[in-house]
């Protein structure tokens, strides 16, 4: 696991390369803003033994936070989870929430939401259930992974509202960013661009920080034959996982799917299988057209520079096709045993 020490490194790394293998499990939170892609990453959350999730919020983002909710418990429950999930924030901190509905269709998933029954949500704020958790495993002497998958709106509220909190975290490990151009913008990557206040506040935290961006984003991804093998599988998470990765495909027309969100928790907990750098990393927050852009030093040389913004573990490179074999593997052996050992599975209407 990128594990995130008190000057900003990462444990595991020599000079900004990843020597660790598989990590033990850890306590994980994620913020997601559920979009295809975050399903996908919640389906491997669940799946995977070397994830101990423990906490799942939403922020809006990808859809409007009502949207958000509802696929992020529908997805869990086809997953067969329990895990408490709260809302978060539904507006960047600076204001409206900018339309994202071009990405991920009206219903963030693509018209891909399971039809199943709904699952209640817990009634605490997420910012107040992420501090609680943080203090919780602080004191317990194992801090919390949290993992911003979307705008880092709400993990920026947290980590303001109390000067301590950033000290109960062990990492925030998040996708978003890029030191080589953006994607909603020229400049921009999506989560950051959607509120780049938020981004900035987290990235100066003092908090450790991994941002796993576009550097990497788009190179890990899940072949047609595998898609196509998840659209007939028996269990519907894994149905529900090749019918994402399908509509995710023919949007962007391509024949393979970028697995997105879900690369960045697989690269949090296989670092073997990625190359990190600590860089000096500045977000821009001003009106103009480099508005949510994650300015990334990569000048050779000390710390006597004009300028430096804060130390980020930014993933520099990341071995794409292991990196969607492990997801896909993760999910089968969950789902396949869960299928098999813990009675059939529901019926599942996918709209
Ligand atoms: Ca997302």
């Amino acid at each position: 696991m990128v594990d995130g020490g008190a000057d900003g490194a990462v444990d595991g790394v020599v000079d900004g390369v990843v020597t660790g293998g598989p990590a033990a499990p850890r306590p994980v939170a994620l913020d997601v803003d559920t979009g295809v892609d975050d399903a996908l990453a919640l389906l491997f959350a669940v799946a995977s033994p070397l994830v101990d999730l423990r906490l799942v919020t939403c922020v809006g983002g990808n859809a409007d936070l009502d949207a958000v909710t509802a696929n992020t418990t529908a997805v869990l429950a086809v997953a067969g989870s329990d895990v408490p999930v709260h809302r978060g924030h539904a507006h960047p901190l600076s204001g409206p929430r900018p339309p994202a509905e071009a990405w991920h269709g009206v219903d963030g998933l693509m018209g891909c939401r399971p039809e199943v029954a709904a699952r209640p949500v817990r009634p605490e704020h997420a910012v107040e259930a992420l501090a609680g958790l943080a203090v919780a495993l602080a004191d317990a002497g194992d801090p919390l992974t949290l993992v911003p998958l979307g705008p880092q709106t709400t993990v920026a509220a947290m980590l303001t509202g109390d000067p301590a909190a950033a000290g109960r975290l062990r990492l925030v490990h998040l996708m978003g960013g890029s030191g080589v151009g953006g994607n909603v913008t020229a400049a921009a990557e999506f989560n950051v661009h959607h509120d780049p206040e938020a981004a900035a506040a987290v990235v100066s935290s003092g908090v450790p920080v991994a941002m796993y961006g576009l550097e990497v984003f788009e190179h890990v991804r899940l072949p047609r034959a595998d898609i196509d093998a998840l659209r007939a599988e028996q269990h519907p998470a894994l149905r529900l996982a090749g019918e994402l990765c399908h509509a995710s495909a023919a949007r962007s027309g391509t024949d393979d799917a970028c697995l997105g969100d879900a690369g960045a928790v697989v690269a949090l907990v296989r670092p073997d299988l990625v190359r990190t750098e600590v860089r000096d990393v500045a977000v821009e927050t001003g009106d103009g057209p480099a508005r949510g852009a994650t300015v990334v030093d990569r000048r050779r040389g000390g710390r006597d520079r004009l300028w430096h913004g804060h130390p980020v573990t930014v993933h520099e490179e990341i071995d794409g096709p292991a990196v969607a074999a492990v997801w896909l593997a993760t999910l089968r052996d969950h789902y396949h045993s869960a299928s098999t050992g813990g009675g059939a599975a529901p019926p599942v209407h996918f709209t």
